[in-house]
């Protein structure tokens, strides 16, 4: 499919607006099955795409995976996956946005809320935000507790109606529905609370850190379109 997508590009479709805005460094091209980021500009309709920051990321399974808790808590914790199955699930059916334009309208999700895993580490009265963190060993991104404690926002065990597929960040991704897909931490691994912001991969280059939709970010989506 990817390669059948890149000869649509080669063919034209791609305008040159659009192809030079795939050249373009700071936009969020850099995709799995897509390293060109082309088919983020060509009109596939209502479906994901596969992002990630770094060129491969390792497989965690439910042996390997684990989810650190850490910072200003009571009670520094690491969660298997197991222990997260364990825990009290959340379902949602959301909307799934990205900054750059596209859209997935009722995404089936399932998880954690993230303010139940907050409790089980117990946040200290100085913890004002968090810093997530993912094992791709690069990406990260931050949310005010006060965000981090909304009911639409899961640590997600599933979407799409099956276990969050490795492309997707699985086992475990963060599913921040309120906002655009770049709070949507892929490959969980860390929860840091902290008592200032840090700014995130994405919020470093530009992006805004309270990412909600419709309020923030106007200037990426113009810029695209
Ligand atoms: N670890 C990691 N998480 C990430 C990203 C990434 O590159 N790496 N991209 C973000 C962005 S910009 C979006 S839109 C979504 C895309 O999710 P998907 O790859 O499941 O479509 O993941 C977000 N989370
Ligand atoms: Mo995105």
């Amino acid at each position: 499919m990817a390669l059948g997508l890149l000869g649509l590009g080669a063919l034209g479709i791609v305008s040159g607006r659009h192809a030079q805005s795939a050249l373009s460094s700071f936009l969020e091209p850099i995709q799995l099955r897509d390293p060109t980021g082309l088919t983020s500009l060509l009109p596939l309709g209502d479906t994901f795409r596969f992002y990630s920051v770094t060129g491969g990321v390792p497989i965690r399974d439910a042996t390997t995976y684990r989810l650190e808790i850490s910072g200003l808590v009571d009670r520094p914790t690491v969660l298997t996956l197991a222990d997260l199955q364990a825990m009290p699930q959340t379902d949602l059916v959301r909307d799934f946005q990205c900054v750059t334009g596209w859209r997935v309208p009722r995404v089936h999700w399932s998880g954690v809320r993230l303010s139940t895993v907050l409790d089980r580490a117990g946040v200290q009265p100085s913890g004002r935000t968090l810093r997530l963190s993912s094992f791709d060993g690069t990406y990260t991104d931050s949310l005010t507790l006060d965000q981090a404690r909304l009911p639409d926002v899961l640590v997600a065990l599933k979407m799409l109606g099956g276990d969050v597929t490795h492309d997707h960040g699985g086992p475990v991704r963060l599913y921040v529905a309120p906002m655009y897909g770049y709070k949507s931490v892929k490959w969980l691994s860390g929860i840091e609370v902290t008592d200032a912001v840090v700014p995130g991969y994405w919020e470093h280059r530009g992006y805004d850190v309270d990412g909600f939709v419709g309020r923030s970010n106007g200037r990426g989506i113009d810029e695209r379109t």
